[in-house]
C-alpha cells in the first residue's frame, strides 16, 4: 500500500469526523493508497496535542503555514471555520498540496472562485467534504434518477431543520459557536445546512437556474465570546427559497435552526412522472420508493432498508440486514477519494462542484436582500 501523509488543520467537530475516516478506511476498503495521520494543527498547543495523541497524529504544529511547508505532507485537511479556507486552500495549492477542504467551500463565491483556480492551476486532488452525498440510500436515489426510474422530474423538495440556537442567551463567535458569526461562517443556515442540500440536489437534479429566498434573523444580538460585548447578528437564523432548475422541474428548500424538536432533520424528496423518492437523514439507512408502474392492488410507498451487499457500498461492511450510519458517509468519501487516486477518475465533488454550490448560496443571500428572483451563476 502506498502511504498517504495527511496533515489535518482543525480539531473540532469535523476534525474527529475526517480523523475517524482515515483510521477505518483501509480496514473496510482494499485501497492502493493508506493515510498516514502525520500531522494535527491548531493554534492552541496543548488542545492539539491531546488530539494528535487521542488519534493518532504523529506529531503537531500550532501554525498552518509551517504544516503547508512541510515535505513530509501530501495531503492538507482543512477543518476550520469557513473564513480560513480560502488561505489555506490557496497556500496548499501553491505548496502541491491535495487538498480536503470542509464545506461550505468559500466565504463566499468569490473566496471559493479564487480556491478552485488555485487547484486547478496547481494540477492537485481536491474534494470537498459534503458528506451526505455517500450516504448509501442517498447514492440509491441517485442511481434510481440517473436509470431513469423516475422519468421526467417535476418537484425537488429539501429541508434541513435544527433548534439549537433558540435560546437567546447563547453567544455567538469562538471555537464552538464561530457558525453564530458571520464574520466567521459567512452566512447562518443557507451556508451551513442549505449549501448540503443544495450539494445534493445539484448532484440529483442538475444545475439550479434561479432562485427566489427569504431569510430571517431572530435573535438580532448576542454577546461576542471573542469581544465579550453585545453585538448585532449578521447571520440568517432560517431561510427558505423555491428555485427552478436547469431540467425544468421546481425546487422548494427550508432551512432553520429554529424548529423546535427537530435536532438535524435533513430530508429531500424528489417527485418525477413515474416514481417519487424520499430520504431522511434520521433514518439514513433508508430509502422510500413509490413506484406508479407497480401493479394496482399493492402499489404504496416502499421503505427500502438499504442494508444489502448489493446496494451502495454495503458489501465492505457487515452481513446484509445491519445498517451503519453518520460517521460511514465520511469513510465512504475517503475511500472514493483514495479510489480515485488509484484510477485516476478524480472524486467528486471537487472545488468546481463545491462552487457551484457557493454560487447558489450567494444568489439567495442577494435574493433575500433584493426580495427578487436572482440568476445563479452557473460553472463552466
Ligand atoms: C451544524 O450544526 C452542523 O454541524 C453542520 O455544520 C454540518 O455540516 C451538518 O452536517 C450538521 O450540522
Amino acid at each position: 500500500m502506498k502511504p498517504l501523509r495527511i496533515g489535518i488543520i482543525g480539531y473540532g467537530f469535523m476534525g474527529r469526523a475526517h480523523s475517524n475516516a482515515y483510521r477505518k478506511v483501509t480496514n473496510f476498503f482494499d485501497l492502493e493508497y493508506h493515510p498516514v495521520l502525520q500531522a494535527a494543527c491548531a493554534r492552541d498547543e496543548g488542545k492539539v496535542k491531546a488530539f494528535a495523541e487521542r488519534w493518532g497524529y504523529a506529531s503537531i504544529e500550532t501554525d498552518w503555514r509551517k504544516l503547508i511547508a512541510r515535505d513530509d505532507i501530501d495531503v492538507i485537511d482543512i477543518a476550520v471555520p469557513n473564513n480560513l479556507h480560502a488561505e489555506m486552500a490557496i497556500a496548499a495549492a501553491k505548496a502541491g498540496k491535495m487538498i480536503l477542504c470542509e464545506k461550505p467551500l468559500g466565504f463566499n463565491a468569490k473566496d471559493a472562485e479564487k480556491m478552485t483556480a488555485a487547484v486547478e492551476k496547481a494540477k492537485v486532488a481536491n474534494m470537498v467534504w459534503y458528506n451526505y452525498r455517500r450516504c448509501p440510500a442517498v447514492v440509491l436515489a441517485k442511481q434510481l434518477i440517473d436509470e431513469g426510474k423516475l422519468g421526467r422530474i417535476f418537484h425537488y423538495r429539501a429541508n434541513f431543520l435544527q433548534d439549537w440556537t433558540i435560546s437567546a442567551d447563547l453567544p455567538q463567535g469562538g471555537a464552538a459557536l464561530w457558525r453564530l458569526d458571520v464574520k466567521a461562517a459567512g452566512s447562518g443556515v443557507t451556508g451551513d445546512l442549505l449549501a448540503h442540500c443544495i450539494d445534493t440536489a445539484l448532484w440529483l437534479n442538475g444545475g439550479i437556474k434561479d432562485v427566489n429566498a427569504m431569510t430571517e434573523t431572530f435573535i438580532k444580538e448576542r454577546k461576542h465570546n471573542l469581544t465579550g460585548k453585545v453585538e448585532k447578528v449578521g447571520i440568517d437564523d432560517a431561510c427558505a427559497f423555491l428555485c427552478h432548475f436547469n431540467n425544468g422541474s421546481l425546487g422548494l428548500f427550508e432551512s432553520t435552526r429554529y424548529a423546535r424538536g427537530h435536532k438535524a432533520l435533513y430530508t429531500f424528496e424528489v417527485n418525477g412522472e413515474h416514481a417519487s423518492l424520499k430520504w431522511d437523514l434520521h433514518d439514513l439507512h433508508r430509502l422510500q420508493w413509490f413506484d406508479h408502474r407497480d401493479p394496482g392492488i399493492v402499489r404504496g410507498w416502499r421503505s427500502i432498508h438499504v442494508s444489502d451487499g448489493d446496494q451502495p457500498y454495503m458489501k465492505n461492511w457487515w452481513v446484509p440486514g445491519l445498517q451503519i450510519g453518520y460517521e460511514h458517509s465520511f469513510v465512504h468519501q475517503v475511500a472514493d477519494f483514495l479510489k480515485g487516486l488509484e484510477t485516476g477518475t478524480p472524486a467528486r465533488p471537487n472545488f468546481r462542484d463545491g462552487l457551484a454550490t457557493d454560487y447558489v448560496v450567494d444568489a439567495i443571500l442577494a435574493s433575500a436582500k433584493s426580495k427578487k428572483w436572482t440568476k445563479v451563476k452557473q460553472v463552466k
